[in-house]
């Protein structure tokens, strides 16, 4: 069985994340994501996200192609939480691109293309301006 995991904050989900999702699922037959805590999106990018970590993980549980879900505290234990999860495959969007490379001793390191045009940035501004 290829397990397959990926990372991501996921916050106010949108179109752009269930298919980065189903893309990395068809690579293999189980898929597990790791949902960043809102320490870490503090720490990452000097804000919280708008839903929290308990509804962001409760959300994408929820979706179809997704087998398995935990939190992500720390981008410094990725490694561990690649061989914890028995990962065949991280795959992970192009805006990371070469940035886990590091990791392809462990497991098969893939980026796949963003969907172009879509950010939660973008949703939190258009919100703010209405
Ligand atoms: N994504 C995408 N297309 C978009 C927006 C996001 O394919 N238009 C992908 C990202 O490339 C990422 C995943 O959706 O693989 C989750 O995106 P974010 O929630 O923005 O995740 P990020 O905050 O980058 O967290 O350890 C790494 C982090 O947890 C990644």
């Amino acid at each position: 069985m290829k397990r397959i995991i990926t990372f991501g904050t996921y916050d106010l989900l949108h179109v752009g994340h269930i298919r980065i999702l189903e893309r990395a699922a068809k690579l293999g037959d189980y898929l597990i994501v790791g949902v960043s805590s809102d320490e870490l999106n503090i720490a990452k990018k000097g804000r919280a996200p708008v839903y929290s970590t308990a509804d962001r993980v409760e959300i994408i549980q929820s979706i179809r192609c997704v087998d398995k879900v935990f939190v992500e505290h720390s981008l410094e234990d990725k490694g561990k939480y690649i061989q914890e999860a028995g990962a065949d495959i991280l795959v992970m969007g192009d805006d990371w691109a070469g940035k886990f490379d590091e990791f392809k001793d462990i497991c098969e390191v893939m980026y796949l293309p963003r969907t172009e045009g879509i950010s939660t940035t973008h949703y939190i501004e258009t919100i703010s301006e209405r």
